[in-house]
């Protein structure tokens, strides 16, 4: 018998796929009961410890005994010590809502991930490509302009990628049919994950990425890079419908372009909604922060507002 410190890749239903980095071997695994009990679920991106029968080849048969210390746990996408998301918002074919990629992002921003936009299939409307793109320079993110189709804007995501995220784990993330399984296989030929249509009748797409998976850089042609890029399941708008992800009083924080106003308001209490005197509404006002993005600010505090004390973690 062997133990030893693997990542886990994948997994469908409690079965498990983890790669021992030594040898580049994929172990199928399953999590030690004491997991359940305790109400943890080992995630994509977790390192663990695993134990196998390493006379045994092709390997098989592991047994996940401890979930090393995490950096985060996201819950949607469900994936551990996640250091880069990006968000993947198309402007048309489904359309983005900002309140939906707004809750996305603070959320990533709550977990410590950094969040990275991709907006893609520019070419079916620039000009809303050009909307979505001022909205988040303004706010501070790194901004990409695709077109998987045409090929526009993959390059410089992929320089980014193998630059500045390889080293730790990155994640796409968006709605269904958003385009994030496309983008991966054109930055990537060779590979081809599926992708699905998007319904005619809807605008919506049909959930065709199952499964959290991470993909090791080196195995994409980039052998320098200890990363990983995972491809994640498409979000549907009931997902994010209620917000839910930390308390009221951090939702200020997790919008970066407020944090240089908090401590410059009238009221010491305020919540910048609306009070009079308030720097971050003055800020709206002047156009130095987008209205879609304090919109969104105004729905989420208005969900987090309205929580039930039971339904608030401890
Ligand atoms: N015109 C155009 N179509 C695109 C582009 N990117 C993706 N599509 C199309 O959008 C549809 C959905 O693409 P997917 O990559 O499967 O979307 P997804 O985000 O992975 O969806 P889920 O796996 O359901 O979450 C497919 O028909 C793609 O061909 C693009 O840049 N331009
Ligand atoms: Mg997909
Ligand atoms: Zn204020």
């Amino acid at each position: 018998m062997a133990e030893k410190t693997g990542i886990i890749i994948k997994g469908v239903g409690g079965l498990y796929t983890v790669l021992l980095p030594d040898t580049g071997e994929y172990l199928p695994s399953r999590a030690r009961g004491i997991f359940r009990h305790n109400n943890i679920t080992p995630e994509a991106g977790d390192r663990v410890s695993v134990e196998y029968d390493d006379s045994k080849k092709p390997l098989a048969d592991g047994v996940i005994n401890d979930i090393l210390d995490r950096k985060n746990v996201l819950i949607r996408p469900p994936i551990a010590n996640l250091d880069t998301l990006f968000v993947v918002l198309s402007v048309a074919r489904p359309v983005t809502i900002t309140e939906t990629a707004d809750k996305l992002i603070a959320a990533a921003e709550h977990y410590g991930a950094e969040p990275i936009i991709i907006i893609t299939k520019k070419n079916l409307d620039p000009s809303e490509a050009a909307r979505l793109e001022e909205i988040y320079k303004k706010a501070g993110f790194t901004v990409f302009l695709t077109d998987s189709h045409d090929g526009d804007g993959i390059d410089a995501v992929r320089d980014y990628i193998i630059g500045t995220a390889g080293k730790g784990i990155s994640a796409f993330a968006g709605a269904s049919g958003a385009g994030k399984t496309t983008i991966f296989n054109a930055l990537f030929p060779g590979l081809t994950l599926k992708t699905g249509a998007v319904s005619h009748k809807t605008g919506r797409g049909r959930h065709t990425t199952r499964a959290v998976e991470l993909h090791p850089l080196r195995e994409l042609g980039y052998p320098d890079s200890p990363g990983f890029l995972a491809d994640t399941p498409g979000f549907s708008a009931l997902d994010f419908l209620r917000f839910d992800f930390f308390e009221l009083d951090e939702l200020p924080l997790n919008f970066r372009e407020f944090n240089r106003y908090i401590g410059e308001c009238k009221y010491k209490k305020c919540t910048h909604l609306c009070e009079e005197g308030c720097s971050i509404v003055e800020a709206v006002e002047k156009g130095d922060i987008s209205h879609s993005r304090h919109d969104s600010y105004r729905a989420m505090y208005a969900e987090l507002k309205q929580r039930k004390p039971w339904e608030k973690k401890s």
